[in-house]
C-alpha cells in the first residue's frame, strides 16, 4: 500500500509542483517614510523550456516592477525591465546591487518579520505565488 502511494506520489508530483522554484525571497525593509522596498530571491526555472516573468502583483504593494542595477558614466543607476528571462536548467539571482523587484507604496507599513504574498504571472499566463519575508 504505501509502496503505491509512493509511486503515485512519483508519478504526480511533477505535475503539482511549481514551475519556478523560489528560494529565499526576502525584502529589505525600510522606514514607513520611504515609499518603496527592494524585494531579493534566487529564481531557478527546472523546466526544459526558457520561462519569462512578465508581471507581479501584490495586495500589499501598489505595483511590483523589476529592476535592474546598470552602471552610466561611473554612476549606479535602476532601471526597469519589461521581462525577466530565465533559461532552462538555470538560475537567476535578485540581489542587492543587482536585479531586484522594486515594490511601490507598502499598503501597511511594513515590519521586520513580516510574511508579504506576492505573484508572479509567467509568459505563458500561469501564476505562482511566492511569500516574501521582510528582513531588518
Ligand atoms: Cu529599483
Amino acid at each position: 500500500m504505501s509502496r503505491l502511494l509512493l509511486i503515485l506520489l512519483l508519478i504526480f508530483s511533477p505535475i503539482a509542483s511549481a514551475e519556478l522554484d523560489i528560494r529565499d525571497p526576502w525584502i529589505k525593509n525600510l522606514p514607513p517614510s520611504v515609499p518603496v522596498r527592494a524585494g531579493y530571491m534566487t529564481i531557478h526555472n527546472p523546466q526544459t523550456k526558457t520561462v519569462s516573468i512578465v508581471s507581479l502583483r501584490s495586495d500589499a504593494f501598489a505595483s511590483i516592477e523589476i529592476h535592474q542595477t546598470i552602471e552610466q558614466d561611473g554612476m549606479m543607476r535602476m532601471e526597469q525591465m519589461s521581462s525577466l528571462k530565465i533559461e532552462s536548467n538555470s538560475s537567476v539571482q535578485l540581489a542587492p546591487g543587482g536585479l531586484h523587484l522594486m515594490m511601490m507604496n507598502p499598503s501597511e507599513p511594513t515590519q521586520p518579520g513580516d510574511l508579504l504574498e506576492i505573484v508572479i504571472i509567467l509568459d505563458d499566463g500561469s501564476e505562482q505565488r511566492v511569500e516574501m519575508q521582510v528582513i531588518r
